[in-house]
């Protein structure tokens, strides 16, 4: 019989999430992931004006509302039946392009790069920069008074689990206090096109409420050169340097090897073509993606609802005692098969279709560099890597949208909502493929349902027992020191999971 560990609250990931792990002979064997609150959205959105969707599920999360208002408006684009003009189109790429920048960028540093960089490294700073010197009496601090702040931000540590250079380290948190200031910038440069961050106000149905001009368009410019530095010159070397230091991490953390994107970032209104394209790839097959393939089983989560329906008939009715239950999350299911999301995902949709050569010769160079096979990507340090890589990609890209936008043209379509309609708006957030389906009648929201990225990657058992991404991934972890399992803390940081997103 094996030991049982429940990691509760997992830190530094968005959202309650508990982790309870079994492990025999410092190896886990079992692994149950546990999203443990429930919030409604889907609930209350019944019966309110549709146009009130795109604002309310924006709420569902601080750090991926643009993603979730995206998908809202392109459920009613389709419901309305309304063809985006090429401004608009472009507007939402370059909002939804500095989304993905900043919650790529506060990943890495801020919630994950602690689990490689030793903070204590500070302690030994000699410089004179007045916030590292701020930063060295903080850290100092924490660690005299350990016993009166076990779970400060910087705390608990693991002795000799960390990269071990002193200078690299420092350096690594003085790009800590930077990435602070870059995920600022991304942030004014959405908000020159979306009024303010995180909920977005000019998202609507038709295109975008804002208006293009040549100054808005400069600004954008601005930043995005400042970010593209950052990402190109700082981002990206940190986390290969973590990677040469963590050759393990390519080996560990697998998970189902299915992978599923819906594709992101438009580029004509007249065919489904994305800049990062979807698809799924199963067994290393590449295979189109049909949304009617999409279920979600219920059978050990805590709601009463009918279970393996597809979204169009979903429902949402909380059982907060259901037996047997341990998630407030669903378990999204693809043609029936475990599948994960996010960029990795994206990432081998688009190398293993061969759609993207520019996803295929980033990807060749990568692997050349780090001299590892393809197939290394799919672990823990493969997601790290991947997500800078399409971070480099997205802000080069936003250049080509920003040339392509025509100052004072129209941004959006006029439109009526109609009394009845269906639609269904499939985009990707930064982690990962992301549904929303409306149903309208009377003018009102009839059913309103959204599938997330981290319900995918963080589900519990479907209705046929089998494990979902998150929990396939700890499976076969090993745990070195069963009182710190850290291992399985850095696996599960690694999909980047957000749970105020999942259960929604
Ligand atoms: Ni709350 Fe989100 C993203 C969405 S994850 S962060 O990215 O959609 O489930
Ligand atoms: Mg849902």
């Amino acid at each position: 019989m094996g030991k049982s560990v429940v990691i509760d609250p997992i830190t530094r990931i968005e959202g309650h999430l508990a982790i309870k792990v079994e492990v025999e002979q410092d190896r886990i064997v079992n692994a149950e992931c546990r999203g443990e609150m429930f919030r409604g959205f889907e609930v209350f959105l019944r019966g309110r004006d549709p146009m009130d969707a795109q604002q309310i599920t924006q709420r569902i999360c601080g750090v991926c509302p643009i993603s979730h208002g995206i998908a809202s408006i392109l459920a009613q684009d389709m419901a309305y039946q309304i063809r985006l003009p090429s401004n608009g189109r472009l507007v939402r790429n370059l909002i939804q392009g500095a989304n993905f920048i900043q919650s790529h960028i506060i990943h890495f540093y801020h919630l994950s790069a602690l689990d490689f960089i030793d903070i204590a490294a500070i302690t030994k700073y000699t410089g004179q920069d007045p916030i590292l010197l701020e930063l060295k009496t903080w850290v100092e601090f924490q660690i005299s008074s350990k016993m009166l702040y076990p779970a400060a931000p910087f705390l608990p540590r693991y002795e000799s689990q960390y990269l071990d250079n002193v200078e690299i380290n420092i350096q690594a948190i003085k790009h800590y206090l930077d990435a602070l200031e870059m995920r600022k910038l991304a942030h004014k440069m959405a908000a020159i096109f979306c009024g303010k961050i995180p909920h977005a106000a000019t998202l609507i149905p038709g295109g975008v409420s804002e208006h293009v001009n040549a100054q808005k368009i400069i600004n954008y410019f601005e930043i995005l050169k400042k970010l593209h530095v950052f990402i190109d010159t700082v981002y990206l070397p940190d986390v290969i340097a973590v990677a040469k230091a963590f050759p393990q991490y390519f080996k560990m953390g697998k998970g189902c090897n299915n992978f599923l994107a819906f594709g992101v970032f438009k580029e004509s209104a007249d065919s489904d073509i994305t800049f990062l394209p979807g698809g799924v790839v199963m067994s290393s097959n590449y295979m189109a993606f049909n949304s009617s393939k999409i279920t979600e089983d219920v059978r050990y989560s805590r709601y009463s609802s009918q279970s393996g329906s597809h979204p169009t008939q979903g429902e949402t009715i909380a059982d907060p005692h259901k037996t047997g239950a341990y998630s407030w999350l669903k378990a999204p299911r693809y043609d029936g098969q475990t599948m994960e999301v996010g960029p990795l995902a994206r990432i081998i949709a688009a190398y293993v279709s061969g759609k993207s050569p520019l996803v295929t010769t980033t990807i060749n160079q990568t692997i050349s560099q780090l001299n590892i096979p393809f197939e290394d990507l799919v672990s823990v340090m493969g997601r790290h890597l991947v997500r800078a890589l399409e971070t480099k990609l997205i802000a080069e890209q936003c250049f080509k949208w920003l040339d392509q936008l025509v100052p004072d043209a129209p941004c959006v379509e006029p439109f009526t909502i109609p009394s009845s309609g269906e639609g269904v708006g499939l985009t990707e957030a930064p982690r990962g493929a992301l549904g929303h389906w409306i149903e309208i009648a009377d003018k009102k929201i009839k059913n309103y349902q959204c599938v997330v990225p981290t319900t995918w990657n963080c589900s519990p058992r479907d209705d046929k027992g089998n494990p979902g991404p998150v929990e396939l991934a700890l499976i076969g972890t090993s745990v070195s020191d069963i009182k710190n399992p850290i291992e399985a803390a850095r696996v599960v940081r690694s999909f980047d999971p957000c749970i105020a997103c999942a259960v929604h």
